[in-house]
Order: C-alpha cells, then structure tokens, then sequence
C-alpha cells in the first residue's frame, strides 16, 4: 500500500488529507479522555490510576482477556517494547498466570504484574502450585 500510495504521489494522484489529519491531531489533544475517578464505590478506572502511580516503568504486564484484560489495555501506562504481554484477540481464560509464570522465567529480573479477572485465575490457579514449587516464585 506504501508502495502504491508513493506512486500515485508522484504522480500528483494521491488525495491530500493533511486537513483530516490535522482536524483529527486536534481532537486527540483536546478531547482527553477522563481517567480521574473518585466515586464512591470506586471505578475501574480508579484501580489503574493507583497501578500506574504504584508500579514503575520498567513494570511488564500480563493479561489475557476480560473486561479487567480491556480495562488495563485502555488505562494502564506501558514504556516499554514487550511489556504488555497479552495473547490478543480471543484469548483462552486460564493463561494470565502461567503467561505471568513464563515471562518471569525468561527473564527473571523483570517486574511482572498479571492483570486477571476471578474467572480467569481460577481457570488454570494449579499452575500457582507450579509456581511455587520451582525457584523462580516465592510465597509472602
Ligand atoms: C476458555 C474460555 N472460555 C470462555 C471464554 C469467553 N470469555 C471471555 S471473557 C469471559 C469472562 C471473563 O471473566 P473474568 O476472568 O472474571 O474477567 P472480567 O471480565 O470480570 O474482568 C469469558 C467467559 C474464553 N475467552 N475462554
């Protein structure tokens, strides 16, 4: 598509969306949306907010899918490549833990957070045992 949108470029035969792209840079910048909750019982949005002021930068997040999963894609600040560990598009309930449990063999200096809904602990929760019994998680 590059490839044949430079082409027609230059053959001065691309439309020019530089007024679409510009009207929509603006809404970007001025129509923020509301992260800042605090309502009473509180909202998900205000349980990421606090995740985001408590874990740093260099945190890796795991989800799977839920609207706890949806949530954290939306609200949760991630910097850097690979630190949002999701299986994508429709993801089988169960992996959040033994996802979490891999990233933190494969690298074993890493701050790994597992985002996951009850439904989902609860659906592969054996392999906390597996966890548990390997040098590589320690119970507190
Ligand atoms: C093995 C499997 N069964 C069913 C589904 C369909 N499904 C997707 S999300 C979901 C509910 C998830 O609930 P929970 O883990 O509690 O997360 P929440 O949405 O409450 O954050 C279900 C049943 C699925 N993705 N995988």
């Amino acid at each position: 598509m590059v490839e044949v949108a430079k082409e027609r470029a230059a053959k001065d035969r691309l439309p020019d969306r530089a007024h679409w792209v510009g009207t929509c840079q603006q809404r970007k910048a001025t129509m923020l949306r509301k992260t800042h909750f605090t309502d009473t019982p509180i909202k998900p949005m205000r349980v990421y907010e606090e995740m985001n002021k408590a874990f740093g930068p260099e945190t890796c997040y795991v989800s799977t899918i839920g609207l706890s999963q949806i949530a954290a894609a939306q609200f949760l600040h991630v910097y850097k490549p690979r630190h949002w560990i999701n299986c994508g598009q429709a993801g089988p309930l169960g992996w959040t833990i033994p996802a979490a449990l891999g990233v933190k063999v494969a690298d074993p200096q890493r701050d790994v957070v597992a985002v996951s809904g009850d439904y989902d602990f609860q659906f592969m929760i054996e392999e906390l045992a597996v966890g548990l019994s390997s040098i590589f998680l320690t119970y507190t």
